[in-house]
């Protein structure tokens, strides 16, 4: 009787009798030593019916987890997940000798479902992995990833902000202007532009040019560099002081902004030396510091190279501007050899202008400042006061801009 359950015998012989008369029968002959149940017998073979597998021990001898149960049924838990278990106990009789004896006996079934089978699993591998492929692609256009981060110059550019100027509007037919409001908007203009850039994410670098007629009178005297008398708001130290302090703030923000800071100094015509003394105070200030790097020379030129795009930082007002390429190539020209993207950023006539020719871009910066008594004289009059920020990729030069815009009134 190898392996024979009572369920086996009543369906396969159709005595008539219930599966359970039949396992009481054979456990009562087992029970009598009349007959040898091998070990695995006395189990129910596995039925497999569609989307289920029943598996059941038939006696106390049998395991009784569900752990011994899909061991001694090999039964494969790539193909089958357990559904339920169910143990069982019932009493059996026998008479042995002349003594009846009363035993109980236990059994465990369970039933598995069926699992998906690999080709339902493959094809919903397939469909996921596109739904996930496409969902990256949407997600890099909308955001950048941190290589891309590490490859983001951002250049804060206030140009032409004239502090200490005094501009009376009634006169100038625009906005007033004192070194109050100056530092008002010099600093409101930064905070606008390294929010609007920081929604981008965090850039390596900042560069920030100093200078181009930060302050508008260049000595004690109250003129410019070459000596032309201005209306000023103030004394040229209260001025001096300002300018140092207020790009001090903006370093500081700009450290929190990005990993690294350059200074640059660009002289301008109104404020030649003075912007080469803040330079001397700021390139004290950071000096220690391991994320400021400022650069401050007297040559009125200074560039700038990130990656591929080589920049060109001056002022503008000595220069014919239609040299300002070959005056690049002939001062940069190993940068100038490496990068195919090359470009002067220059300030000095209050109004935006980009104007590219033979593969060299200048982009002339707006001015923070309103007009003056002078220039409304002249007609210079209805700019938009701006300032703005750039941005550059390391490899793929300009990639965007920022534009702030001093509020009307
Ligand atoms: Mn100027």
């Amino acid at each position: 009787m190898t392996g024979i359950t009572g369920e086996a015998i009543a369906r396969d012989r159709d005595w008539g009798v219930s599966a359970r008369t039949c396992r009481r029968a054979i456990q009562s002959l087992k029970e009598s030593g009349q007959v040898k149940v091998p070990i695995p017998g006395g189990l129910r073979s596995p039925d497999t019916l569609e989307g289920c597998l029943d598996v059941e021990t038939d006696s106390a001898e049998m395991p009784q987890s569900l752990e011994d149960l899909i061991a001694l049924f090999s039964v494969d838990l790539g193909k089958w997940t357990p559904e339920c278990v169910t143990p069982k106990a019932w009493e059996v009789f026998a008479k042995i000798g002349e003594e009846m004896q009363v035993k109980v006996l236990h059994s465990l079934a369970a039933r598995f479902k069926r699992r998906p089978t690999w080709d339902d699993l493959a094809t919903l591998r397939e469909a996921l992995l596109g739904d996930i492929t496409a969902a990256e692609d949407w997600k890099s256009e909308r955001q950048p990833d941190l290589a891309e981060q590490g490859r983001r110059l951002v250049v804060i550019a206030p140009s032409d902000v004239h502090m200490g100027a005094l501009c009376w509007g009634e006169e100038t037919g625009s906005q007033n202007y004192d070194l109050q409001i100056a530092c008002r908007d010099l600093l409101g203009s930064v905070a606008w532009l390294i929010d609007r850039a920081s929604r981008i994410g965090r850039p390596a670098r900042v560069l920030l040019p100093v200078g181009n007629d930060l302050l508008h009178i260049d000595n004690v005297a109250a003129t410019t560099t070459a000596g032309t008398p201005q209306d000023i708001d103030g004394r040229y130290h209260k001025t001096f002081r300002a300018a140092v302090e207020t790009y001090r703030t903006i370093v500081g923000w700009c450290l929190d902004f990005a990993d690294c800071v350059d200074v640059r100094i660009v002289p301008g015509n109104h404020d030649t030396l003075s912007s080469f003394t803040v330079g001397e105070v700021l390139r004290a200030i950071y000096a220690e510091h391991p994320r400021v790097h400022v650069v401050n020379s007297p040559n009125p030129r200074t560039y700038y190279r990130w990656g591929a795009t080589l920049l060109q930082l001056t002022h503008g007002r000595d220069e014919k501007l239609t040299d300002l390429a070959m005056i690049a190539a002939a001062e940069a020209g190993e940068d100038w050899g490496q990068c195919p993207f090359r470009e002067a950023l220059t300030g000095h006539y209050h109004s935006e202008l980009v104007c590219e020719r033979t593969g060299f871009l200048r982009r002339q910066l707006p001015s923070l400042a309103p007009p003056t008594a002078w220039g409304a004289r002249k007609g210079f009059v209805g700019n938009k006061r701006r300032a703005m920020a750039l941005e550059y990729d390391f490899e793929d030069g300009m990639i965007g801009s920022h534009v702030y815009t001093v509020p009307r009134g």
